[in-house]
């Protein structure tokens, strides 16, 4: 809900690490960019470590502090929670939340398990009948030339879609004595690849495409199955600790093959061993009458062929993503003043918040959240049974 006035809206986040830093950064900036219809209050940040939290809290911009996330979804002057938590606890809080009356915001992948996603979905959408909303924080959907492709998509640009190539691409692990952070353990982090950044992949062909995965042919790979145990404080550029090692749970590379409904083949490749790879996503849909492409690391840039012009002159173009006219950019700068990757949670608040003070559910909502882990279980189960083709359960 929001203040008893209606004018407020108070936001408890639970986590801080690297998630946490770029949420708070969208916090803050949202409503100096937009006109949102609420007033957001940064009111309390969560970490078990006071001192450290408080810190955290000074640096963000938070309000005050908790060390007990119960705390946070206990308090009146709380009407959001923004859960930046490994997934072995979004279920947790997300529920006890919902069932407190508090709106969430929740990062993906929504949690480990269908099992957890499922039980999520259904308290949000129980929620949703007395006006509480959710939503799962797939934000590269935010990307404004994502966001235009779908509409080139939606218009017809590209006609018939018969193939998404999708990648996501990093390397921060290639170091086989590069730590075992909570990231690279199934009991916390649900998969590895996968669900940190296949996830994303998933959410992104589809909301592009407007089809959703049928079924799929997987390939799971673990490099390093040992790794050192960390100190106490291990980000993504952590460094090891005492020297024992312990077990790498998940996998370091997903490929797979999948049908979208819509009767589009297509491939997927999300890894954390693509040596000199940073944080690549790159996205190529081709259909009956046209092409996009996309590259995360020219975000303000959109690739389109429409083939339905002169054979002589036809070719990709390149279309900067800046104008007002394009999604989210009248708020922004003139044309040309680009914009980056944390934009992206900031459109993403703003999409949550304008939702909320309109009285209406955000997307992607928990159901969608459910369905990609759906999408998940199956490349996990296809990759179990040497590749098969595995269907996706139904919703
Ligand atoms: C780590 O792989 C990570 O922080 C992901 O968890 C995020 O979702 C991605 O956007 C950047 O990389």
């Amino acid at each position: 809900m929001s203040s008893p006035d209606g004018s407020v809206l108070g936001i408890g986040m639970i986590g801080y690490a690297f998630m946490g830093a770029a949420h708070s950064h969208a916090w803050r900036n949202a409503a100096r960019v937009f006109d949102l219809p609420l007033d957001v209050r940064m009111a309390v940040l969560c970490g078990r470590n006071r001192e450290a939290a408080a810190a955290a809290a000074a640096q963000l911009g938070w309000e005050s502090v908790e060390t007990d996330w119960k705390a946070v979804v206990e308090r009146d002057d709380v009407h959001l929670v923004d859960i930046c938590t490994p997934g072995s606890s979004h279920g947790e809080i997300a529920t006890a939340a919902l069932t407190a009356g508090k709106h969430v915001l929740c990062e993906k992948p929504l949690a480990n398990t269908v099992a957890e996603a499922r039980s999520m979905a259904e308290v949000a959408r129980a929620a949703r009948a007395s006006g509480v909303r959710s939503m799962v924080g797939f934000n590269y959907r935010r990307v404004p030339a994502v966001t235009f492709a779908r509409q080139l998509v939606a218009d017809g640009r590209v006609g018939e879609i018969r193939h998404v190539r999708a990648q996501y691409l990093q390397d921060w692990i290639v170091d086989p004595e590069f730590p075992l952070v909570w990231r690279l353990k199934a009991d916390e982090a649900g998969s590895g690849a996968l669900g940190d950044i296949g996830a994303h992949i998933v959410d992104l062909t589809q909301y592009v495409t407007g089809q959703r995965i049928t079924g799929v042919n997987a390939v799971l790979e673990t490099f390093v199955r040992e790794r050192p145990l960390p100190g106490a404080s291990a980000g993504l550029s952590a460094s090891g600790g005492s020297g024992e090692k312990g077990e790498v749970t998940v996998d370091d590379a997903a490929l797979f093959l999948g049908r979208l409904d819509g009767g589009a083949v297509a491939t997927y490749e999300a890894t954390r061993f693509a040596t000199g790879r940073k944080n690549s996503i790159r996205v190529e849909v081709n259909g009956s009458a046209g092409s996009i492409a996309f590259d995360l690391e020219r975000l303000n840039e959109l690739e389109f062929l429409d083939g339905t012009e002169d054979a002589a002159t036809q070719g990709f173009r390149r279309i900067l993503v800046t104008e007002p006219t394009h999604p989210y950019l009248a708020a922004w700068w003139p044309p040309g003043h680009t914009l980056g990757w944390a934009e992206t949670f900031t459109h993403e608040v703003k999409d949550l918040v304008e939702a909320v003070g309109a009285g209406q559910d955000p997307a992607p909502s928990f159901e969608d959240g459910l369905q990609v882990q759906l999408v998940l279980d199956a490349v996990q189960r296809s990759a179990a049974d040497r590749g098969c083709w595995t269907e996706v359960e139904a919703l």
